[in-house]
Protein backbone atom coordinates (compact mmCIF):
# COMPACT_ATOMS: atom_id res chain seq x y z
CA UNK A 1 0.00 0.00 0.00
CA UNK A 2 2.84 2.44 0.89
CA UNK A 3 4.82 1.78 -2.15
CA UNK A 4 1.56 2.00 -4.19
CA UNK A 5 1.52 5.87 -2.56
CA UNK A 6 4.87 6.78 -2.51
CA UNK A 7 4.67 5.49 -6.95
CA UNK A 8 1.78 7.59 -7.27
CA UNK A 9 3.01 10.52 -5.41
CA UNK A 10 6.00 10.17 -7.88
CA UNK A 11 4.32 10.24 -10.63
CA UNK A 12 2.36 13.23 -10.16
CA UNK A 13 5.51 14.72 -9.21
CA UNK A 14 6.62 14.17 -12.18
CA UNK A 15 3.37 15.20 -13.96
CA UNK A 16 3.72 18.90 -12.47
CA UNK A 17 8.02 19.07 -13.81
CA UNK A 18 6.52 18.29 -17.03
CA UNK A 19 4.16 20.55 -16.95
CA UNK A 20 6.37 23.01 -15.56
CA UNK A 21 9.14 22.17 -18.08
CA UNK A 22 6.51 23.16 -21.43
CA UNK A 23 5.28 26.34 -19.52
CA UNK A 24 1.71 24.53 -19.20
CA UNK A 25 1.22 23.98 -22.41
CA UNK A 26 -1.28 21.73 -21.90
CA UNK A 27 -3.43 20.10 -19.22
CA UNK A 28 -1.96 17.74 -16.20
CA UNK A 29 -3.81 15.09 -17.25
CA UNK A 30 -2.83 14.96 -21.37
CA UNK A 31 1.17 15.43 -19.66
CA UNK A 32 0.26 12.36 -17.88
CA UNK A 33 -0.76 10.73 -21.05
CA UNK A 34 2.89 11.65 -22.89
CA UNK A 35 4.69 10.10 -19.49
CA UNK A 36 2.41 7.04 -19.27
CA UNK A 37 3.41 6.16 -23.32
CA UNK A 38 6.70 6.81 -22.66
CA UNK A 39 7.36 4.87 -19.40
CA UNK A 40 7.16 7.83 -17.25
CA UNK A 41 10.79 8.81 -18.94
CA UNK A 42 10.89 12.83 -18.94
CA UNK A 43 13.12 13.39 -21.62
CA UNK A 44 11.26 10.84 -24.07
CA UNK A 45 8.09 12.61 -22.71
CA UNK A 46 9.13 15.78 -24.03
CA UNK A 47 10.50 14.97 -27.30
CA UNK A 48 7.09 13.43 -27.76
CA UNK A 49 5.41 16.70 -26.86
CA UNK A 50 7.80 18.90 -29.24
CA UNK A 51 7.58 16.39 -31.82
CA UNK A 52 4.24 15.46 -32.46
CA UNK A 53 2.24 17.70 -30.27
CA UNK A 54 4.18 21.07 -31.53
CA UNK A 55 4.08 19.25 -35.07
CA UNK A 56 0.09 18.25 -34.88
CA UNK A 57 -1.53 19.84 -32.15
CA UNK A 58 -2.94 16.29 -30.97
CA UNK A 59 -2.18 13.77 -28.35
CA UNK A 60 -0.22 10.92 -29.87
CA UNK A 61 -2.38 7.69 -29.66
CA UNK A 62 -0.48 4.70 -28.46
CA UNK A 63 1.40 3.08 -31.13
CA UNK A 64 1.60 6.41 -33.43
CA UNK A 65 4.56 8.65 -34.27
CA UNK A 66 7.88 7.11 -34.64
CA UNK A 67 6.87 3.33 -34.34
CA UNK A 68 4.13 3.00 -36.83
CA UNK A 69 4.60 1.19 -39.76
CA UNK A 70 3.88 2.51 -43.26
CA UNK A 71 0.19 1.17 -44.40
CA UNK A 72 1.21 1.39 -48.79
CA UNK A 73 4.30 1.16 -50.86
CA UNK A 74 3.85 4.35 -52.27
CA UNK A 75 6.65 7.05 -52.46
CA UNK A 76 6.07 10.55 -50.51
CA UNK A 77 7.93 13.54 -52.82
CA UNK A 78 7.14 16.87 -50.84
CA UNK A 79 7.68 20.45 -52.93
CA UNK A 80 8.76 23.16 -51.29
CA UNK A 81 9.37 26.62 -52.91
CA UNK A 82 8.31 30.18 -53.11
CA UNK A 83 4.59 30.68 -55.10
CA UNK A 84 4.89 30.89 -59.06
CA UNK A 85 7.88 28.51 -59.16
CA UNK A 86 5.91 25.93 -60.96
CA UNK A 87 4.88 23.07 -58.04
CA UNK A 88 1.60 23.23 -59.21
CA UNK A 89 2.49 22.92 -63.00
CA UNK A 90 4.64 19.32 -62.40
CA UNK A 91 2.00 17.78 -60.64
CA UNK A 92 0.01 18.08 -63.32
CA UNK A 93 2.69 17.05 -65.95
CA UNK A 94 3.48 13.90 -63.48
CA UNK A 95 -0.21 12.97 -63.40
CA UNK A 96 -1.33 13.55 -66.57
CA UNK A 97 -3.90 15.74 -65.15
CA UNK A 98 -5.32 19.55 -64.60
CA UNK A 99 -6.11 18.52 -61.12
CA UNK A 100 -4.04 21.42 -59.48
CA UNK A 101 -4.77 24.79 -59.98
CA UNK A 102 -1.97 26.49 -61.91
CA UNK A 103 -1.21 30.81 -61.47
CA UNK A 104 -2.43 32.87 -64.28
CA UNK A 105 -1.09 36.39 -61.89
CA UNK A 106 2.35 37.83 -62.10
CA UNK A 107 1.89 38.90 -58.71
CA UNK A 108 3.31 37.12 -55.52
CA UNK A 109 0.35 35.16 -53.94
CA UNK A 110 0.11 31.74 -54.03
CA UNK A 111 -2.39 29.98 -56.11
CA UNK A 112 -2.36 26.88 -53.96
CA UNK A 113 -3.39 27.45 -50.24
CA UNK A 114 -3.10 24.32 -48.95
CA UNK A 115 -0.96 20.90 -48.78
CA UNK A 116 -2.96 18.69 -51.48
CA UNK A 117 -1.64 15.10 -52.12
CA UNK A 118 -1.67 13.46 -55.81
CA UNK A 119 -1.35 9.83 -56.73
CA UNK A 120 0.25 8.79 -59.18
CA UNK A 121 2.30 6.24 -61.24
CA UNK A 122 5.73 6.05 -63.02
CA UNK A 123 7.16 3.29 -64.10
CA UNK A 124 5.28 1.04 -61.92
CA UNK A 125 5.98 2.45 -58.96
CA UNK A 126 3.05 4.79 -56.86
CA UNK A 127 3.91 8.39 -56.24
CA UNK A 128 2.40 10.33 -53.73
CA UNK A 129 3.41 14.70 -54.48
CA UNK A 130 2.65 16.62 -51.73
CA UNK A 131 1.63 20.27 -53.51
CA UNK A 132 1.63 23.29 -51.42
CA UNK A 133 1.40 26.99 -51.10
CA UNK A 134 4.03 29.19 -52.20
CA UNK A 135 6.61 30.83 -49.50
CA UNK A 136 6.35 34.69 -48.58
CA UNK A 137 2.81 34.91 -50.29
CA UNK A 138 2.64 38.59 -50.36
CA UNK A 139 -0.68 38.87 -48.99
CA UNK A 140 0.77 37.01 -45.81
CA UNK A 141 -2.42 34.48 -46.42
CA UNK A 142 -0.28 31.86 -45.41
CA UNK A 143 3.02 32.72 -43.40
CA UNK A 144 6.13 30.36 -43.95
CA UNK A 145 5.67 29.10 -40.68
CA UNK A 146 2.28 27.51 -41.41
CA UNK A 147 3.78 26.12 -44.48
CA UNK A 148 6.54 24.05 -42.85
CA UNK A 149 3.99 22.87 -40.06
CA UNK A 150 1.40 21.51 -42.89
CA UNK A 151 5.00 19.56 -43.88
CA UNK A 152 5.46 18.50 -40.55
CA UNK A 153 1.81 17.14 -40.22
CA UNK A 154 1.94 15.06 -43.20
CA UNK A 155 4.90 13.37 -42.36
CA UNK A 156 3.64 13.17 -38.79
CA UNK A 157 0.40 11.91 -39.92
CA UNK A 158 -0.55 11.13 -43.31
CA UNK A 159 2.96 9.82 -44.01
CA UNK A 160 1.73 6.62 -41.44
CA UNK A 161 5.22 5.60 -40.53
CA UNK A 162 6.51 6.12 -44.53
CA UNK A 163 9.85 7.96 -45.17
CA UNK A 164 10.16 10.90 -47.40
CA UNK A 165 11.60 9.81 -50.59
CA UNK A 166 12.16 13.58 -51.55
CA UNK A 167 11.58 16.80 -50.78
CA UNK A 168 11.96 19.14 -53.83
CA UNK A 169 12.91 22.88 -53.81
CA UNK A 170 11.96 25.20 -57.21
CA UNK A 171 14.14 27.68 -57.90
CA UNK A 172 12.61 30.15 -60.85
CA UNK A 173 15.48 30.93 -63.32
CA UNK A 174 13.17 33.54 -64.04
CA UNK A 175 13.18 35.70 -60.98
CA UNK A 176 16.64 37.72 -59.39
CA UNK A 177 16.54 35.54 -56.38
CA UNK A 178 18.67 32.45 -55.37
CA UNK A 179 16.62 30.75 -52.81
CA UNK A 180 18.33 27.11 -52.13
CA UNK A 181 19.58 28.37 -49.33
CA UNK A 182 16.65 30.06 -47.04
CA UNK A 183 15.06 26.96 -48.43
CA UNK A 184 17.39 24.08 -46.98
CA UNK A 185 17.83 26.55 -43.37
CA UNK A 186 13.67 26.32 -42.88
CA UNK A 187 14.08 22.59 -44.02
CA UNK A 188 16.70 22.12 -41.07
CA UNK A 189 15.30 24.18 -38.70
CA UNK A 190 11.67 21.69 -38.50
CA UNK A 191 13.29 18.57 -40.01
CA UNK A 192 17.42 18.83 -38.77
CA UNK A 193 20.24 18.09 -40.76
CA UNK A 194 19.75 14.81 -42.15
CA UNK A 195 16.75 16.47 -44.31
CA UNK A 196 19.86 17.68 -46.89
CA UNK A 197 20.61 14.29 -48.28
CA UNK A 198 16.84 14.23 -48.93
CA UNK A 199 16.80 17.41 -50.87
CA UNK A 200 16.51 17.61 -54.87
CA UNK A 201 16.19 21.19 -55.90
CA UNK A 202 14.64 21.78 -59.59
CA UNK A 203 15.87 24.49 -61.53
CA UNK A 204 12.46 25.56 -63.59
CA UNK A 205 11.73 27.93 -66.08
CA UNK A 206 15.31 27.66 -67.73
CA UNK A 207 14.76 27.69 -71.27
CA UNK A 208 14.12 31.64 -71.53
CA UNK A 209 16.37 32.57 -68.55
CA UNK A 210 20.04 34.24 -68.79
CA UNK A 211 22.07 31.16 -68.94
CA UNK A 212 24.25 33.02 -66.63
CA UNK A 213 21.33 32.47 -63.71
CA UNK A 214 21.31 29.15 -64.67
CA UNK A 215 24.79 28.41 -64.41
CA UNK A 216 24.97 29.81 -61.25
CA UNK A 217 22.27 28.72 -59.75
CA UNK A 218 23.85 25.01 -60.53
CA UNK A 219 27.14 26.17 -58.97
CA UNK A 220 25.31 27.14 -55.52
CA UNK A 221 23.53 23.85 -55.27
CA UNK A 222 26.84 21.97 -56.17
CA UNK A 223 28.52 24.03 -53.15
CA UNK A 224 25.76 23.26 -51.13
CA UNK A 225 26.01 19.73 -51.45
CA UNK A 226 22.34 19.21 -53.03
CA UNK A 227 21.71 18.00 -56.24
CA UNK A 228 20.16 19.85 -58.64
CA UNK A 229 17.97 19.41 -62.35
CA UNK A 230 17.21 21.85 -64.78
CA UNK A 231 13.07 21.33 -65.66
CA UNK A 232 10.94 22.59 -68.17
CA UNK A 233 7.14 22.24 -67.97
CA UNK A 234 6.19 24.10 -71.21
CA UNK A 235 6.59 24.47 -74.59
CA UNK A 236 8.67 21.15 -74.98
CA UNK A 237 8.12 18.21 -77.17
CA UNK A 238 6.04 15.16 -76.00
CA UNK A 239 9.65 13.28 -76.48
CA UNK A 240 11.60 16.21 -74.34
CA UNK A 241 9.23 15.46 -71.68
CA UNK A 242 10.12 11.90 -71.07
CA UNK A 243 13.69 12.23 -70.93
CA UNK A 244 13.17 14.74 -68.43
CA UNK A 245 10.92 12.42 -66.48
CA UNK A 246 13.35 9.69 -66.75
CA UNK A 247 16.18 12.12 -65.51
CA UNK A 248 13.78 13.20 -62.63
CA UNK A 249 12.87 9.53 -61.26
CA UNK A 250 16.47 8.79 -61.57
CA UNK A 251 17.74 11.28 -59.26
CA UNK A 252 14.70 11.17 -57.20
CA UNK A 253 15.79 7.16 -56.35
CA UNK A 254 19.22 8.33 -55.52
CA UNK A 255 17.90 10.69 -52.86
CA UNK A 256 18.63 9.51 -49.17
CA UNK A 257 14.80 8.78 -47.54
CA UNK A 258 13.99 11.04 -45.14
CA UNK A 259 12.74 8.62 -42.28
CA UNK A 260 10.37 9.77 -39.07
CA UNK A 261 13.18 8.61 -36.68
CA UNK A 262 15.47 11.31 -38.18
CA UNK A 263 12.85 13.84 -37.23
CA UNK A 264 13.12 12.32 -33.49
CA UNK A 265 16.55 11.92 -33.64
CA UNK A 266 16.97 15.72 -34.40
CA UNK A 267 14.25 16.59 -31.38
CA UNK A 268 16.10 14.75 -29.26
CA UNK A 269 19.12 16.46 -29.22
CA UNK A 270 17.40 19.93 -28.96
CA UNK A 271 15.94 18.29 -25.83
CA UNK A 272 18.99 16.97 -24.36
CA UNK A 273 20.97 20.36 -25.46
CA UNK A 274 18.05 22.48 -23.78
CA UNK A 275 18.58 20.18 -20.59
CA UNK A 276 22.08 21.07 -20.96
CA UNK A 277 21.49 24.56 -21.40
CA UNK A 278 18.91 24.39 -18.35
CA UNK A 279 21.99 22.79 -16.14
CA UNK A 280 23.80 25.39 -17.09
CA UNK A 281 21.64 28.21 -16.08
CA UNK A 282 21.80 30.44 -12.41
CA UNK A 283 18.88 29.29 -11.11
CA UNK A 284 16.10 31.77 -10.32
CA UNK A 285 13.66 32.29 -7.50
CA UNK A 286 10.35 30.56 -7.67
CA UNK A 287 7.26 32.05 -5.42
CA UNK A 288 4.19 29.96 -5.90
CA UNK A 289 1.31 29.60 -3.01
CA UNK A 290 1.03 26.38 -1.61
CA UNK A 291 -1.78 25.46 0.20
CA UNK A 292 -1.69 23.47 3.61
CA UNK A 293 -4.42 22.49 6.23
CA UNK A 294 -4.48 23.85 9.91
CA UNK A 295 -7.13 23.01 12.33
CA UNK A 296 -8.07 26.00 14.19
CA UNK A 297 -10.57 26.38 17.27
CA UNK A 298 -13.95 27.71 17.00
CA UNK A 299 -16.57 28.97 19.47
CA UNK A 300 -20.56 28.22 18.69
CA UNK A 301 -23.33 29.32 20.77
CA UNK A 302 -25.69 25.84 21.17
CA UNK A 303 -29.21 26.31 22.58
CA UNK A 304 -29.50 24.88 25.78
CA UNK A 305 -31.92 25.08 29.01
CA UNK A 306 -30.99 25.08 32.55
CA UNK A 307 -32.81 24.36 35.60
CA UNK A 308 -32.20 26.88 38.35
CA UNK A 309 -33.48 27.06 41.88
CA UNK A 310 -35.22 30.35 42.56
CA UNK A 311 -36.44 30.88 46.05
CA UNK A 312 -39.97 31.81 46.85
CA UNK A 313 -41.35 33.25 49.82
CA UNK A 314 -44.86 33.11 50.90
CA UNK A 315 -46.67 33.24 54.66
CA UNK A 316 -47.34 30.71 56.26
CA UNK A 317 -50.14 30.64 59.06
CA UNK A 318 -49.07 30.98 62.25
CA UNK A 319 -49.37 28.13 65.12
CA UNK A 320 -51.71 28.22 68.11
CA UNK A 321 -53.53 31.02 69.11
CA UNK A 322 -51.43 33.34 67.07
CA UNK A 323 -52.25 31.18 63.85
CA UNK A 324 -56.38 31.29 65.17
CA UNK A 325 -56.02 35.35 65.28
CA UNK A 326 -54.78 35.10 61.78
CA UNK A 327 -51.17 35.53 62.34
CA UNK A 328 -48.78 34.46 59.70
CA UNK A 329 -44.97 34.21 59.01
CA UNK A 330 -42.75 34.66 55.86
CA UNK A 331 -41.35 31.46 54.67
CA UNK A 332 -38.80 30.56 51.84
CA UNK A 333 -38.81 27.61 49.88
CA UNK A 334 -37.58 27.10 46.10
CA UNK A 335 -38.86 26.17 42.79
CA UNK A 336 -37.66 24.71 39.48
CA UNK A 337 -37.49 26.95 36.58
CA UNK A 338 -35.74 26.21 33.14
CA UNK A 339 -33.76 28.94 31.55
CA UNK A 340 -33.43 28.79 27.68
CA UNK A 341 -29.47 29.82 27.07
CA UNK A 342 -26.80 29.89 24.57
CA UNK A 343 -24.21 28.05 25.69
CA UNK A 344 -20.42 28.58 23.86
CA UNK A 345 -18.84 25.22 22.75
CA UNK A 346 -15.66 24.91 21.42
CA UNK A 347 -14.82 22.86 18.02
CA UNK A 348 -12.01 22.31 16.24
CA UNK A 349 -12.35 23.25 12.56
CA UNK A 350 -10.08 22.17 9.73
CA UNK A 351 -9.14 25.32 7.58
CA UNK A 352 -6.86 25.62 3.97
CA UNK A 353 -4.30 28.31 4.19
CA UNK A 354 -1.82 29.22 1.94
CA UNK A 355 1.81 30.63 2.40
CA UNK A 356 3.94 31.55 -0.19
CA UNK A 357 6.87 28.95 -0.79
CA UNK A 358 9.64 30.61 -1.39
CA UNK A 359 12.76 28.15 -3.69
CA UNK A 360 15.28 27.83 -5.95
CA UNK A 361 14.82 26.50 -9.52
CA UNK A 362 16.31 25.81 -12.69
CA UNK A 363 14.17 27.98 -15.68
CA UNK A 364 11.60 26.05 -17.00
CA UNK A 365 13.04 23.82 -19.94
CA UNK A 366 10.59 25.93 -22.95
CA UNK A 367 12.92 28.83 -22.50
CA UNK A 368 16.05 26.93 -23.71
CA UNK A 369 14.28 24.86 -26.97
CA UNK A 370 15.28 27.81 -28.97
CA UNK A 371 18.49 28.73 -27.93
CA UNK A 372 19.24 24.96 -28.09
CA UNK A 373 17.93 24.92 -31.81
CA UNK A 374 20.06 27.78 -32.67
CA UNK A 375 22.88 25.94 -31.42
CA UNK A 376 22.77 22.99 -33.37
CA UNK A 377 21.45 24.89 -36.61
CA UNK A 378 24.59 27.06 -36.05
CA UNK A 379 26.66 23.82 -36.41
CA UNK A 380 24.93 22.67 -39.25
CA UNK A 381 25.41 26.31 -40.67
CA UNK A 382 29.39 25.71 -41.40
CA UNK A 383 27.85 22.49 -43.25
CA UNK A 384 26.09 24.02 -46.02
N1 LIG B 1 8.07 28.86 -68.80
C1 LIG B 1 7.66 28.09 -67.79
N2 LIG B 1 6.57 28.48 -67.08
C2 LIG B 1 6.17 27.68 -66.07
C3 LIG B 1 6.86 26.49 -65.72
N3 LIG B 1 6.23 25.94 -64.67
C4 LIG B 1 5.21 26.76 -64.37
N4 LIG B 1 5.17 27.80 -65.19
C5 LIG B 1 4.20 28.90 -65.14
O1 LIG B 1 4.40 29.58 -63.91
C6 LIG B 1 3.15 30.03 -63.40
C7 LIG B 1 2.97 29.53 -61.97
O2 LIG B 1 2.92 28.13 -61.98
P1 LIG B 1 2.33 27.28 -60.78
O3 LIG B 1 2.48 25.85 -61.14
O4 LIG B 1 0.99 27.77 -60.38
O5 LIG B 1 3.36 27.66 -59.63
P2 LIG B 1 3.29 27.22 -58.09
O6 LIG B 1 4.70 27.02 -57.67
O7 LIG B 1 2.37 26.09 -57.93
O8 LIG B 1 2.72 28.51 -57.41
P3 LIG B 1 1.94 28.70 -56.03
O9 LIG B 1 0.84 27.70 -55.94
O10 LIG B 1 1.46 30.09 -56.10
O11 LIG B 1 2.96 28.50 -54.96
C8 LIG B 1 2.08 29.53 -64.36
O12 LIG B 1 1.75 30.58 -65.21
C9 LIG B 1 2.77 28.40 -65.12
O13 LIG B 1 2.27 28.27 -66.44
C10 LIG B 1 8.00 26.11 -66.51
O14 LIG B 1 8.66 25.10 -66.27
N5 LIG B 1 8.34 26.96 -67.53
MG1 LIG C 1 0.64 25.90 -56.78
Amino acid sequence: MQSQISQATMQDNMVTEFQYDIANGIPAEKGRIFLEQNGWDLVKALVQYYTYYLGTGKVPVVGQGASSQPTNNSKNIIFLSNTRAGKSTLVNKLSNSQAAAVGTSSLGRSTTLTYSSYNFTYQNQSYNAYDGPGLNDSDCRVSNQDILKQILQIMLVGFQGADLQGLVFFQSCTTDSFMMRPYLEKAQAIFGPEIKKTVLVLLTKCKNANPEFVSEATEICKQMGLKCLQWESIDITHQEMEQQKRKLFETISTLTPFQMKDIHRYRQEIVEKAFALKAQAPDCKKEELEEYKDTVQDIKLVKDIVNVSVPVTYQKRRGGIAGLAGGTKACTTSVQVCIPIDRPVITNVEVTKQYLKKSQVKPPLHQFIEPARAAILRRIDNTI
